[in-house]
């Protein structure tokens, strides 16, 4: 494809969406405190503002209702505050399934990244959705896999029908599980895989387009490719996105950084094929942790990042 091309092919001005904003103050998912005031860091940084300013309505539903970790039991240690996570994550499910349904996109701010679990099996409600999960770790764990017991691990597992029957059950009573196919879940960027992780990553064929295959391929081909992994047979296509997916030096402001991540660049880029796909159903941003963050970067590039999936153009 020549220059032409390729040229930035998003209408313009974008077709009106309308948006709706969920914050999900979850750390309990986490073996670090702070990500629950990463809804806070995202809206302070003009979220919503910034939404406006590309032409969509916004409605933000605020957040919702999550416990802190002194009133509630920790449970058993390879599925820690289980209990709490599930209550939460099937209120989230309800809200994205309403937003949905509604016509609305639902735009989720996290918290820690067991919510997609919520947001997903939410969205997909009644339809078959791919996921292209952009995350320095595929969130592949089970309860029987887990180093830690944090069920942040854990989500595209449960998503894909593996793991604890309480995790990969949530949705409500009109849910349909499995939520996703694997083989229309594609990792994005990943460089920090547990063993018995890549086992199952394997086993249920689920896509993993690691940090080396973006340095040897380059990074449009691979986010083509992604996209047309997760759309192959489905209705859409949900995006989950770690900050931890960008270079640390980028986003310091999350729990778990690792080395050698998405430049600055190479994360729009992915955001903006989004968006020209026109298949993006919802999004989820997540892992902010203000506490670790210096100055508020990570939560103003958490804002970077959701215009531009959400259709905002350089020219
Ligand atoms: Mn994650």
């Amino acid at each position: 494809m020549g220059v032409e091309a390729r040229r930035e092919r998003r209408p313009h001005p974008v077709e009106p969406l309308e948006i709706a904003v969920i914050g999900v103050p979850m750390d309990l998912g986490s073996g670090r405190r702070g990500v629950d005031m990463g809804p806070s860091a995202i809206r302070y940084a003009g979220l919503n503002e910034g939404i406006r300013g590309i032409g969509h309505r916004v409605h933000d539903l605020g957040d919702i209702d999550v416990p802190i970790s002194e009133e509630v039991e920790e449970g058993e240690p390879r599925l820690r505050y289980l209990d709490p996570i599930v209550a939460t994550l099937q209120s989230l499910a309800e809200m994205t399934a309403a937003s949905v349904g509604a016509g609305r996109f639902p735009l989720v701010l996290g918290g820690d990244h067991s919510i997609t679990l919520g947001s997903v099996a939410g969205a997909a409600r009644g339809r078959k959705l791919g996921v292209i999960h952009i995350d320095s770790h595929p969130d592949f764990n089970t309860d029987e896999t887990t180093p830690s017991g944090n069920i942040h691990g854990m989500p595209m597992a449960a998503l894909c029908g593996l793991g604890d029957e309480r995790l990969v059950t949530l949705g409500g009573r009109f849910a349909r599980a499995p939520h996703v196919d694997p083989a229309n879940l594609v990792v994005v960027a990943a460089r920090d895989i547990d063993q018995a992780e890549r086992l199952n990553l394997r086993r249920a064929g689920a896509h993993v387009f690691s940090m080396e295959t973006i340095d040897r391929t380059g990074f449009e081909p691979v986010m083509d490719e992604a996209i047309r992994l997760a759309a192959d047979g489905t209705d859409g296509i949900y995006v989950s996105f770690d900050l931890d997916a960008v270079d640390p030096s980028l986003a310091p402001g999350v729990g778990t950084p690792v080395k050698g991540g998405l430049t600055y660049r190479e994360t729009n880029l992915a955001m903006e094929m989004l968006a020209d796909c026109s298949r993006v159903v919802g999004c989820d941003i997540v892992e902010c942790n203000p506490i670790l963050d210096v100055r508020n970067q990570s939560g103003e590039l958490s804002v970077v990042l959701a215009l531009s999936i959400l259709g905002k153009r350089i020219w």
